[in-house]
């Protein structure tokens, strides 16, 4: 049992880091805590939802992704934009809830860092209480300090993230980040309401045996797709075939293969209205995510083998195919179906 005198706080966390580095300000910091504050209510949201008539269910709303809006999506969106926007450390938001960027409102301060986020990824499950969760990236802007944020500050590749990470409603809620300089993860302790780091160094095992991938589309994959899953599923050719697990939640998939090992897969599929592109979103889905598993020694890759933290975005709502998870894994899949391995040029 850990003592409360040798925990550490999520914010006691930023302090400490911000202390490493002489030339800090503060500002990151401070907006994390401010992050940190709105990640608290919308998981007392979150957690409550089937208590309260009105915030489970749809609104009438369909969103820029063309998704019905779930009251918890537009709860958690209003919350997140609405805490950070007046916290006086970013110049410009990017939604997956919003068409164009989130401009800071001229009466507050204007800061250096840009916030690109899903609020609420995995939304179609709130209903029957499947894990959730919140991704988020940072990045420095690029326009001159001082003047409102614009659409190209946020449109950086990956590889510039000053920050990336999730919000898993879970069994418990969790904050898993990275800075580039590893992966943390902390635990909302509820009867503190604090984020206490569960998980200080957190490393994706090189390979695994869990397999995620939407089955229902095998019929509308790419051949090589369909001949990688059928490879590792047949026992024939495995000591060890896969183990197949999806929940349909990108934050509870990707959180579970990071911490047990596996290999995570939205390829492109003819039955989608976005095809050839894949389902997810580059800025605020993949592109965090990969900063994230690259951190904790593993890969993430199109389905063409392009490095996602090496792609140039050039819209807010861009989408794109993932292949993501443990190092070996994500290397299989490259070799087997012949695709480029951009980490090893
Ligand atoms: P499918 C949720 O809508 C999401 O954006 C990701 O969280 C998840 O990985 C994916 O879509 C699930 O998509 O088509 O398998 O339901």
């Amino acid at each position: 049992m850990k003592l409360a005198t040798d925990t550490i706080s999520l914010s006691q966390y930023l302090i400490e880091e911000q202390l490493k580095l002489p030339y800090a300000t503060g500002d990151f910091t401070a907006l994390m805590n401010h992050l940190v504050y709105a990640a608290k209510i919308v998981s007392r949201e979150v957690r409550k939802a089937g208590l309260l008539e009105n915030i489970l269910g749809s609104t009438n709303n369909v969103n820029v992704q063309g998704e019905t809006q779930m009251k918890l999506d537009e709860y958690a969106d209003t919350l997140f934009t609405n805490a950070l926007r007046i916290c006086g450390h970013l110049c410009v938001m990017a939604s997956e809830e919003n068409e164009g960027i989130i401009e800071i409102p001229s009466e507050y301060k204007i800061g250096k860092y840009t916030f690109a986020f899903d609020p609420l990824d995995g939304s179609s499950n709130i209903d029957c209480n499947v894990s959730i969760g919140t991704i988020f990236s940072i990045h420095l802007r690029k326009s001159p300090h001082g003047t409102k944020g614009i659409e190209s500050d946020l449109l950086q590749k990956g590889d510039l993230q000053r920050c990336a990470g999730y919000i898993l409603y879970g069994s418990s809620t969790m904050m898993v980040m990275t800075m580039g300089y590893g992966v943390v993860g902390f635990t909302l302790d509820p009867s503190c309401g604090e984020f206490i780091l569960s998980h200080p160094n957190i490393k994706i095992p090189e390979s695994g045996s869990i397999y995620s991938i939407n089955e229902g589309n095998y019929d509308f994959w790419s051949d090589k797709v369909k001949s990688y899953i059928r490879k590792i599923k047949n026992i024939q050719n495995n000591n060890k075939p896969k183990t197949l697990r999806y929940i349909g939640s990108l934050v509870a998939d990707f959180h579970r293969n990071l911490l047990k090992g596996g290999i995570f897969l939205y390829p492109e599929d003819t039955k989608s209205k976005n095809y050839p592109l894949g389902k997810l979103r580059l800025l605020y889905e993949a592109s965090p995510m990969a900063f994230i598993a690259e951190q904790a020694g593993g890969m993430a890759v199109t389905v063409d083998g392009d490095r996602i933290l090496a792609l140039e975005p050039t819209s807010l709502h861009q989408r794109t195919t993932l292949i993501t998870g443990s190092k070996k894994e994500v290397e299989f899949f490259l070799e087997y179906t012949k695709t480029k391995n951009e980490y090893s040029i």
